[in-house]
């Protein structure tokens, strides 16, 4: 392993670069700087050290002429880079050590830095943990989005509703963030397309300017950094000043309004296809501007097309790039004069995609009228990929079917690949949703399993374990996770076995710190402290998780000298503004917290926390505070899932379905160290067409009944009784996601799981399993699979090449 690049620096020599900072480059001297002027000068003073390992990567790329790889993503979920770059250099200890010589309290620093929030959830920050892997692999890599104005939006509740606001991350200055206005591309919307001279030609109805800004995203010991280019839409002239001269001032403002409502917002809608024009504007957008730059970087280089796919991977996550196919076809025929089926085949030798669910409604369907209103040549080009599809194959899947366009079928169409996120994932893709593509192109459908880095989701956001396991087995796990297998040597030794206590107590006294802070609420410590932290959705079973809670407090009051293991539920997420039974659905869960949280009778033993505003940022100190992981999905509907995979590798046994990558998780901690529950995925499809299923569960338990009957009746909502009868109606009426039938198997293994916690050190042993265990899930895993299997791009970190 080839050793850092990074030079290393003295405390005193940093701290002044930090003063310098502050002088020259915030104009403010230490006496009158404000948290966020050292913090600033903290980033300014820590991206000075990564632009070297940048350009170094850049040279290096440049000369091997090699391979590059292409992320494509609507969406990357980062949160904040402080700790991040900090870590990556080595230079966290220092940077620490540098601002408490400065008089400033470092930890308070790093909080002062907004989250960047440009992605919904776990789609989002796998693109993050994947650009943090290609740095950390030496793989030369472009991430590519969108540069959001505005990131998801913050949520607070109102009498426990969920209330939305816009986020402003770039009120304040963005400094890992260098702008490029020399790098931007015409994109041109509408219009139609005519033939002149036996010519194809698109008269764009628009045109706005994509214009670059590049972060550097440095990898583990400053040996690699690749670049993250986010584009953000502009005018093509700044203002009509015609219309200005005329003096009508809105007129003239118009075109750079319109432009920049593009790059506005990130849609904060996961799940439900939003079908609108300026979503499907953001897509061409983004995508567009990133082709049209990797090709210019190809052909300045003085590459032949022919030979594009041997330089250019471009991997889309999920549909919302799908229209690269089209757009690389268009500019290889329009512009470069291939014919179609060698514009085609040579698009395709670029192109995979992954996908990321199989939820129906989620996959992206597009109204064709307004397509061809906002890509009239782009629907040509797919009429022409349809055929040749047609042609090659004998299949019957199209495209364009019952006026609509259909971006999963396009994206496998024009893939060489195509891969799902974990095991079970991959095979639904084939058995469901692709099957027939499947059979068409036998071989295409491959499987990459999840990953997440274990430099943010250990090493920084967990001190207290990394400390130990640094202790245990030696510091070269970050960037070989398999090393913690060596933890598994040590769970036989009580020894051990109280440090990693010590470890999860320091974790969880933080988490109440923070709390208590934040929202003056207290916590018992001592309790088992069981999380679900999510976006907010039917299949992900947050009302189950709510129901059991109900269930056990009726039991506790019943019966409170019976010994009851103390519990905190912890929830945490958001839920889409459209989304109206998710939102209902927290509701419930704040209006029951009020009544059972008051109740003097269970307080001991039960209470229920929701924080408000669920962020990368929360998840850090959630996730290494908790005992329980809750990963309770139906089964068949949870793609991967990437939480499952930071609760266990933080020392948290999980609860769970065989869903996603539960499945996996599962086979590597052992069956003893899972909580396994609730009807498998063939057993969900079987039950769906058993009649009034339901109800029948429902009559089965009457423990779920009286659950259901209290919180129809309003006893969590006395002031508005009626509130929850549409939602416990919709689950006794058409349960899709089987909360009635799990209910009983959820409810009977959480008091298994009560059991188990009561005896501390056979648990602590069970979580440190799980950390020793987990080494695979890490993303350094998942990014050499694609790397190996889809984009043949070998490492360019010399001594990592093989
Ligand atoms: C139409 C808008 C839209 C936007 C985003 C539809 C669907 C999405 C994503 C597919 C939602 C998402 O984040 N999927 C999650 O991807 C993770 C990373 O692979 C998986 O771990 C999760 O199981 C999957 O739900």
């Amino acid at each position: 392993m080839s050793k850092s690049s990074v030079p290393t620096i003295s405390v005193s020599d940093f701290s002044a670069d930090i003063l310098r900072h502050l002088k020259q480059s915030l104009g403010k001297d230490a006496r009158h700087a404000s948290l966020y002027d050292w913090r600033m000068s903290l980033s300014l003073a820590l991206r000075d050290h990564v632009v070297d390992p940048w350009f170094e990567s850049t040279r290096k790329t440049y000369e091997a002429r090699g391979k590059r790889v292409y992320y494509l993503s609507m969406e990357f979920l980062i949160g904040r880079l402080i700790e991040d770059v900090a870590v990556n250099l080595g230079f966290d200890a220092i940077a620490a050590q540098a601002m408490q010589s400065l008089g400033q309290d470092y930890a308070e620093v790093v909080a002062n830095e907004p989250d960047a929030a440009l992605g919904n959830g776990g789609l989002g920050r796998l693109a993050a943990c994947f650009m943090d892997s290609l740095s950390t692999l030496g793989i030369p890599a472009y991430g590519y989005g969108i540069r959001y104005e505005h990131g998801l939006f913050e949520q607070h509740f109102e009498d426990g509703a969920q209330m939305e606001t816009a986020e402003t991350w770039l009120a304040q200055r963005h400094v890992w963030e260098f702008e490029r206005p020399e790098v931007s591309y015409p994109i041109h919307f509408g219009g139609d397309v005519v033939e002149e001279m036996g010519k194809t030609i698109w008269r764009a109805g628009e045109t706005v300017m994509a214009s670059a800004y590049d972060t550097p995203v440095v990898g583990w010991q400053g040996r690699w950094a690749n670049t993250l280019r986010l584009w953000a839409a502009t005018p093509t002239t700044a203002f009509d000043l015609e219309s200005f001269n005329r003096g009508d001032y809105m007129a003239a403002s118009a075109p750079e309004a319109l432009a920049r409502t593009i790059s506005r917002v990130l849609y904060p809608d996961d799940t439900t296809d939003i079908g609108k024009e300026l979503r499907l504007k953001q897509e061409y957008f983004f995508t567009s501007a990133s082709i049209q730059d990797l090709l210019r970087r190809f052909l300045s280089e003085g590459g032949d097309l022919r030979a594009l796919p041997d330089h250019v991977a471009i991997q889309l996550n999920d549909t919302h790039p799908a229209i690269a196919g089209p757009e690389l076809v268009r500019i290889l025929m329009d512009d470069h004069g291939f014919e179609v089926a060698q514009a085609i085949s040579t698009a395709r030798g670029c192109l995979a995609y992954t996908n990321h669910t199989l939820l129906p409604e989620a996959l992206e369907r597009w109204p064709e009228d307004l397509f061809i209103r906002v890509l009239p040549r782009h629907h040509r080009i797919i009429q022409l990929i349809e055929a040749a599809h047609l042609a090659a194959t004998t299949s019957d899947i199209r495209i364009l079917e019952h006026g609509e366009v259909k971006m999963g079928e396009l994206a496998f169409i024009m893939a060489h690949h195509v891969n799902g996120v974990s095991a079970l994932h991959s095979d639904l893709v084939k058995e469901t949703v692709f099957s027939d593509l499947h059979a068409d192109y036998p071989g295409r459908i491959i499987n990459q399993t999840n990953g997440i880095t274990p430099r943010r989701w250990l090493y920084s956001c967990n001190p207290p374990l990394r400390n130990l396991i640094n202790e245990t087995i030696g510091t070269g796990w970050p960037d070989d996770l398999q090393q913690l297998d060596g933890l598994s040597d040590h769970v036989g030794d009580a020894g051990f076995i109280e440090k990693f206590q010590v470890a999860k107590d320091a974790n969880k006294a933080r988490l109440c710190d923070w709390l208590h802070k934040r929202d003056g609420v207290s916590l018992d410590p001592h309790a088992m402290f069981d999380v679900q932290i999510k976006r907010i959705h039917e299949y992900k079973r947050q009302l189950m998780n709510l129901l059991e809670t109900v269930a056990l407090w009726n039991e506790i009051r019943e019966n409170p000298n019976a010994g009851w293991t103390p519990r905190v539920k912890i929830f945490g997420g958001k839920a889409a503004p459209g989304y109206v039974v998710a939102k209902e659905i927290i509701h419930l869960i704040n209006d029951a917290a009020t009544i059972i949280n008051a109740d003097p009778v269970t307080r001991d033993y039960l209470q229920i926390v929701y924080p408000e505003n669920y962020n990368v940022s929360m998840a850090e100190i959630l996730i290494p505070a908790t005992d329980l992981s809750e990963q309770i999905s139906t089964a068949g509907k949870e793609a991967s899932g990437t939480g499952n995979m930071k609760f266990a590798l933080n020392g948290a046994p999980t609860i769970g379905t065989l869903d996603g990558a539960n499945v996996e998780i599962r086979d590597c901690v052992g069956a003893d160290n899972f909580f396994l529950f609730g009807l498998t995925a063939a057993q969900v499809t079987e039950r769906r067409s058993v009649p009034e299923y339901a109800r029948r569960a429902v009559e089965a338990s009457p423990r779920l009944a009286r659950v259901l009957k209290q919180i129809e009746s309003g006893v969590f909502s006395p002031s508005d009784k009626a509130r929850y009868h549409g939602l416990v109606q919709g689950l006794m009426n058409h349960d899709y996601f089987l909360v009635t039938c799990d209910f009983d198997s959820y409810f009977d293994t959480q008091r298994i799981v009560d059991k188990a916690f009561a005896d501390q050190p056979s648990w602590t042993r069970m979580a440190a399993l799980n950390t020793a265990r987990v080494g695979w899930f890490s993303s350094d895993r998942t990014i050499s699979g694609y790397a190996r299997d889809i984009w043949k791009t070998p490492s360019l970190i010399a001594s990592m090449g093989s």
